[in-house]
C-alpha cells in the first residue's frame, strides 16, 4: 500500500528540523575588541549557550562597516562570524539615519532573514548578545508551531524558516518598519498601541518592538507567543535563560555592563568556566576583573538578593551592580598578622 511517494512524504514528516543560533552584532566605533564590549557581550552570551548545547550551529552577524578582533574565541566556542550589510540601509539609507543614531537596529529581522535563505538549517533562533543561557534552549516550546514565536521584545524569537505564516508574518513586519520611516501618523498608532510617550519625538523613537506590537495584533494568527520560562524575564521560576532587558548594569560611570552578569551569578559563573579558561577571562575582561573578583557572586534563587534587586533603581530600572553590592558586598579584606 506504502507507495513510493507516500514514503518519501513519511520521511519528510519525520525529518526533524534542523536548529540554528544567529546573533546580530554592529559596532559604532573600532575602539574595542569584540570579546571584551561589556555592553555587547556576544561572546559571553554564547559561552553560556555552548555550555548548555555543545553542538548547535552558532552564526554572528556582524553587521556594518565597523570590524572587530574577535581572537580565537570562534574557534575555541566554535561559532561562525559572517560579515553582513544592513539590509534596511540597502534601499532606506537617509530615512533610517534621519530617524536616529541607532536606527540601524531596526534591520535586525530583515538582516536575519536574509542570511538564514543562506544556510541549510531550516528552524532560525535569534538570540540577542545581552541573552545569557542556563538550559539548553532545546527543545523548544513552540518549535512545531508553524507560526513565528516571540514575545514582547525582539530579544529572542524563533521560526521555521520554511513556514508560510512565519514569511508571512516577516513580510507584514517588514512593511510595518518600513511605513514607519517615512509616516509620522503611523508612528504615533504604533507608539499608542505601545502605551509609548515620545514627547512629539515619533519617527526618532521608532523601533522594533511597537511594529512587533503591531504586527501580532494586526495578524495574531501568524504569531506564538514565547513563555516567560522561555524567554526568561527576571524573578520567573526555572527559567531557560536571562535576558537582563530592562535592567541597568551600572559601575564607574558606565552604563548597559550587561557583560558582568555571567561574571557575578553563580549559575552563569559554573557554566561559563566551564568552557572558558582564566586566560580567556583576563582578554575578555581585562581591568575589570580585579573588581569583578573582588564582589561576591549572588544566585538567581537567593531571595534576599531579589529583594535587593527590586529596591535598587536607576532612573526607574533594576539596578544590578548597586543590588549585588549591598547583598554580597565586598569580600572582607585578608588581614596579615
Ligand atoms: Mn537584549
Amino acid at each position: 500500500m506504502c507507495s513510493a511517494s507516500l514514503g518519501f512524504f513519511c520521511w519528510m514528516i519525520d525529518t526533524p528540523m534542523k536548529p540554528a543560533v544567529i546573533y546580530h552584532v554592529f559596532w559604532r566605533d573600532n575602539g574595542r575588541d569584540a570579546y571584551n564590549d561589556m555592553q555587547v557581550p556576544v561572546v559571553l552570551a554564547i559561552s553560556t549557550l555552548r555550555a548548555v548545547n555543545p553542538t548547535i550551529p552558532i552564526y554572528v552577524l556582524e553587521c556594518g562597516q565597523v570590524r572587530r578582533e574577535w581572537s580565537h574565541f570562534p574557534e575555541k566556542l566554535h561559532f561562525s562570524v559572517v560579515y553582513a550589510d544592513f539590509e534596511l540601509e540597502k534601499k532606506h539609507h537617509a530615512a533610517l539615519h534621519s530617524a536616529s543614531k541607532s536606527s540601524v537596529v531596526c534591520s535586525r529581522l530583515s538582516d536575519v532573514n536574509e542570511f538564514a535563505k543562506q544556510i541549510p538549517e531550516d528552524l532560525i533562533i535569534y538570540s540577542d548578545a545581552d541573552v545569557f543561557w542556563l538550559r539548553d534552549p532545546l527543545p523548544l516550546d513552540c518549535a512545531g508551531e508553524k507560526r513565528f514565536c516571540l514575545n514582547n521584545n525582539t530579544g529572542f524569537f524563533y521560526y521555521d524558516k520554511n513556514s508560510s505564516e512565519a514569511n508571512w508574518f516577516l513580510d507584514v513586519f517588514q512593511s510595518y518598519l518600513i511605513t514607519s520611516l517615512y509616516n509620522d501618523d503611523f508612528c504615533r498608532r504604533a507608539h499608542k498601541i505601545n502605551r509609548w510617550d515620545t514627547g512629539g519625538m515619533e519617527r526618532q523613537r521608532m523601533w522594533l518592538e511597537p511594529c512587533l506590537q503591531m504586527v501580532y495584533k494586526d495578524i495574531p494568527d501568524c504569531c506564538c507567543s514565547i513563555s516567560k520560562k522561555e524567554h526568561g524575564f527576571w524573578g520567573c521560576e526555572d527559567p531557560k535563560m536571562f535576558h537582563p532587558a530592562g535592567l541597568n548594569v551600572e559601575w564607574d560611570g558606565c552604563y548597559h555592563l550587561r557583560g558582568f552578569i555571567p561574571f557575578l551569578m553563580l549559575e552563569f559563573y559554573h557554566l561559563v568556566e566551564s568552557v572558558l579558561s582564566e586566560s580567556d577571562f583576563k582578554l575578555i575582561y581585562r581591568g575589570y576583573l580585579r573588581f569583578l573578583r573582588s564582589v561576591k557572586k549572588v544566585s538567581f534563587h537567593d531571595k534576599l538578593f531579589n529583594i535587593a534587586l527590586s529596591k535598587s533603581k536607576s532612573g526607574g530600572k533594576p539596578e544590578f551592580m548597586s543590588a549585588v553590592i549591598k547583598h554580597g558586598g565586598f569580600l572582607p579584606r585578608i588581614t596579615f598578622l
